[in-house]
């Protein structure tokens, strides 16, 4: 049996009961399967693969709070330590009733290869809890906030772990964790990204993995003679990702027909009116519901999803497998001509392989949406030199960053004779300096 099928059986044999870690890490694998076999008795010989696939460590801890009504409550906290090879542990924390060590470790494993393709500094991790804030008072937030950096704070540091935001996790969220951080150790650190920008912020994080994911396809599209000009571009989600991925492509001269959340979707045919989308979810924290109450011209439906409209460039911006089989064939129906990832896995490895055989272009999450760590990484890079650089410094860098990752996995997919493949190209690139560094550093 060759390495990596074994490796693959030991991980469906050990973890049966985390489909997504088994979904990610299979796709990862597969990919490689032409760069592992070349390097076969070296990598075996170091048992690489184990080393890649199996977290540094996995720490798991009870969160205590009190609700409003005096009533105390119980949530799980995660924190999984992927690998360091190549820098400090980075990645975001989720917070949302469906998290579970699976989808932690998911998260933790693809943000391995994601922070080695930004070109900086940054070891993989993910974090967070079964919490969710919808519908919670911001007194109950805090509270939850801060019994959950009283035991995350042992295992953090500005150049050991470095969380930042992630689903169900921004500004507030933020705030009140390093709040209290900073309260139990007494410094100010770069210990979190995503700051606000009156204590060690970086500008452009906010719209860091929006603007991001939209300089990596208007690449995609370039290098493939298109451009984002007029396009129609269908987006679920209408969080952190969404919202500024909307913004930046309307900038680019597209046209943003459709916006998501967990209860329905909008459509709007001329192009749906982001303030407004704005107010709802960034000031009133409300439902896209009512953004149809208000918009007459626009249809708000709770059965189906955003892939059924017929769309130029689809960009799923809300959550792993939201977009399946099904939608990938309605999208090549439609005649979409490319899917860029700003979500984590949000495609199905099926509905992946049906895309790409069928001409459309596919910036994987890996890269595509990296532009969020990137800019994270850039944050620790000021609050290390204890300066704040402007926003068109930081976006210039930026968008530099998502036009080299681009590159880069198209190159990686080219070497091993998959041209255009950015989903092998990206998982090849990324992996490559993760390995070397491993190799050199022995156990
Ligand atoms: P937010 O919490 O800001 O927004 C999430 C959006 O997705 C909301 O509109 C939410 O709906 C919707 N959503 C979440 N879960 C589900 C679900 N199970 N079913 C349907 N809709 C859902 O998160 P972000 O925008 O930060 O994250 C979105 C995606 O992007 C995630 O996959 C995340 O891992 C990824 N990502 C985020 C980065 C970042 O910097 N924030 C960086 C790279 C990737 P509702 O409003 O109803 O809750
Ligand atoms: O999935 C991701 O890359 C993020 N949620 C951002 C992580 C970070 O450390 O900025």
């Amino acid at each position: 049996m060759s390495y990596i099928d074994e490796v693959l059986e030991k991980l469906q044999q050990n973890y049966p009961e985390q489909p997504e870690f088994l979904q990610a890490t299979r796709e990862v694998l597969t990919s490689l399967r032409k760069v592992i076999t070349a390097h076969e008795e070296e990598y075996r010989r170091n048992a690489l693969l184990e080393r890649l696939t199996e977290p540094d460590r996995q720490i798991l801890f009870r969160v205590p709070w009190v609700d409003d009504s005096g009533q105390m409550r119980v949530n799980r906290g995660y924190r999984v330590q992927f690998n360091n090879a190549i820098g400090p542990y980075k990645g975001g924390l989720r917070f949302r009733d469906n998290v579970t060590l699976s989808i932690i470790k998911f998260l933790g494993f693809e943000q391995i290869f994601k922070n080695s393709l930004t070109g900086l500094p940054i070891g993989g991790a993910k974090g967070g809890s079964d919490f969710d804030p919808k519908g919670k008072s911001d007194r109950e937030i805090l509270a939850f906030c801060q019994s959950f950096m009283t035991e995350l704070y042992k295992y953090i540091g500005a150049d050991e772990d470095v969380p930042a935001g992630d689903i169900g996790v921004g500004a507030r969220e933020i705030g009140y964790l390093y709040g209290q951080y900073k309260r139990i150790q007494g410094i100010h650190t770069g210990v979190l990204t995503g700051k606000g920008l009156s204590y060690g912020g970086s500008l452009v994080r906010t719209e860091a993995t929006g603007y991001g994911l939209l300089y990596f396809t208007q690449e995609m599209l370039k290098q493939n003679g298109l451009s984002l000009e007029g396009k129609r571009v269908a987006i679920s989600g209408a969080g952190n990702v969404a919202i500024y991925a909307a913004q930046k492509a309307i900038q680019l001269g597209a046209v943003v027909v459709t916006m998501s959340d967990s209860t329905g979707w909008i459509y709007e045919e001329n192009g749906i009116d982001l303030p407004a989308v704005r107010v709802i979810k960034e000031e009133k924290r409300g439902r896209l519901s009512e953004y149809a109450a208000s918009h007459p011209s626009a249809s708000y439906q709770e059965k189906g999803n955003v892939w059924s409209v017929p769309c130029d460039v689809a960009l799923p911006c809300a959550t792993q497998n939201e977009l399946g089989l099904e939608d990938a064939l309605l999208l090549v129906k439609n005649g979409c001509i490319a899917v860029a990832e700003g979500a984590n896995m949000p495609t199905t490895a099926e509905a992946t392989s049906y895309l790409m055989e069928h001409g459309v272009l596919f910036g994987p999450a890996k890269a595509a949406n990296a532009g969020g760590v990137a800019t994270s990484a850039l944050e620790m890079t000021q609050n290390s030199e204890r300066l704040s650089w402007s926003f068109e410094e930081v976006d210039t860098k930026l968008q530099e960053i998502m036009v080299s990752i681009f590159h880069k996995a198209e190159e990686a997919a080219k070497k091993y004779g998959m041209a255009g493949n950015y989903l092998a190209g990206a998982n090849i690139a990324g992996f490559e300096k993760v390995a070397q560094a491993l190799l050199a550093q022995g156990i």
